[in-house]
């Protein structure tokens, strides 16, 4: 069977660590989706570590990491990230297999991202630059290349083939940039990663899966990003939804058993984009500067609120959410009063669905109101020391949404989590 662990929010819900919290009772962990526009923050040995192409299980010894086909490879993050799990003591080439329908992220596609950034001008999208757009687009194009490419002596003429084209886009955007370093790297990647296991992933993780080994399915970014039901177009490229696990692994829809859904106590978000809870004010500072809520890869401020139920409700309707998991709860100690989105008013209609355009269309929260409590709850480690003013907001959000939160992470450790019967 198959479980699902991913973002509800617009990405940086605190996925990593959650991961990190449940590997141990994983065999195999694999990416779906995205790209290293990740970035999963995992500590170890109260280390900060950021992950963005390789999966959270790499530093379990016994855990398998598959990147699936579904993701967009880039083959020199992907050796950069193994020289600092190496670092780390760890036989990186052991437990880390990559699916040979993988799509590679090549120099030119990095170009193009900036390129297409630069000619929207004030309506960027914000992206993390890192090519995923480009990628896919290849991919659903029908002209990208694949790690099992690699393998094949026409690799070569394929990419300059690929590249030939990309420069005439960059060329007709205007975009002049020397890539010749960027692809240096990328050739010298290419090569170390031949040494990986590239396998046929969709086999690989069946074969698994009838062996009764138990698999975790890593999102990346979150719901409110997905190409489809995100804030299009301020998303990423891929399908960051449960549904994203079939197309991104090969596995059947019956194989998927729990859908563990991840949301901060509160809501951020990183680039451009509609977002109608976002705070403008003191709070808003407030919550960037307790929550530490800066980018993971860019180290960009995020754009900080209240939490959204209105989107918090479509993100587990869309996912088929069975378990929540509530994320830096503890940062909400320190404010007096607290609230929470439960629907929106569109000029003079009041809805509580996520309308088909946000962008263009004024949005006003109607927010409920709740005490704070004010009470430092880092250092608590059971359900039954947590306020009663906190168990008041976790109640109204389950009875919302329908779903229990099961969990409250309450600080970045690893004990730091407490589970709720
Ligand atoms: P892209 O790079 O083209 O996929 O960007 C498109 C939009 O998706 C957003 N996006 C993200 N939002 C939050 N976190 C992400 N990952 C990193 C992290 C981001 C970082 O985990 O911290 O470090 O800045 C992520 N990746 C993509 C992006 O902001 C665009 O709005
Ligand atoms: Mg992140």
């Amino acid at each position: 069977m198959v479980d699902v662990l991913l973002g509800l929010q617009w990405g940086d819900e605190g996925k990593g660590k959650i991961v990190d919290y449940f590997a141990p009772n994983y065999d195999l962990i694999a990416r779906f989706q995205g790209g290293p526009n990740a970035g999963h923050t995992l500590y170890v040995n109260d280390k900060k570590v950021v992950l963005h192409q390789i999966p959270s299980g790499i530093f379990h010894e016994n855990t398998i990491n598959l990147i699936g086909n579904g993701v967009v490879l880039d083959p020199v993050t992907l050796r950069r990230e193994c020289e600092t799990v190496k670092a780390f003591g760890i036989d990186y080439r052991k437990n880390l297999f990559i699916s040979e329908r993988t799509h590679l992220i090549l120099p030119t596609h990095r170009a193009l991202d900036k390129a297409s950034e630069l000619s929207k001008g004030n309506d960027k999208i914000g992206s993390t630059l890192k090519g995923i757009g480009p990628a896919y687009m290849d991919k659903t194009g029908r002209n990208g290349l694949r790690v099992g490419d690699l393998l094949d002596k026409s690799f070569t003429t394929q990419y300059i083939r690929l590249r030939l084209k990309h420069q005439k886009l960059l060329d007709s955007l205007n975009f002049h940039e020397d890539i010749s370093a960027w692809e240096e790297e990328f050739f010298e990647a290419l090569e170390f990663m031949k040494e990986f296991k590239i396998v046929n992933g969709e086999y690989f993780i069946n074969e698994k899966i009838r062996e009764g080994k138990k698999v975790l399915a890593e999102g990346a970014q979150g719901s409110m990003l997905d190409v489809d039901f995100g804030t299009f177009p301020f998303v990423t490229s891929s399908n960051t939804i449960s549904a994203g696990v079939c197309t991104g692994l090969g596995v059947a829809p019956q194989k998927i058993r729990e859908v563990i859904g991840v949301t901060k106590a509160y809501c951020t978000r990183v680039g451009s984009g509609p977002f109608p809870t976002e705070l403008h004010d003191e709070t808003g500072e407030e919550l960037r500067r307790i929550g530490n809520e800066f980018g993971a890869t860019t180290g960009r401020p995020r754009r900080c609120g209240w939490i959204d139920l209105v989107a918090l409700n479509f993100a587990c309707m869309v996912n088929g959410v069975t378990k929540l998991v509530m994320t830096k709860a503890d940062v909400l100690d320190a404010f007096d009063e607290l609230k929470v989105c439960t629907s929106y008013m569109v000029g003079d209609k009041k809805t509580m669905a996520i309308p088909f355009q946000m962008t263009r269309l004024a949005i006003t929260p109607e927010l409920k109101s709740f005490k704070g409590w004010k009470t430092a709850t880092d250092s608590f480690r059971s359900a039954g020391e947590l306020p009663a003013t906190m168990k008041e907001y976790v109640s109204f959000i389950n009875t919302y949404l329908g779903v229990n939160i099961n969990y409250i992470s309450n600080g970045p450790g690893r004990e730091q989590l407490i589970e709720i019967q």
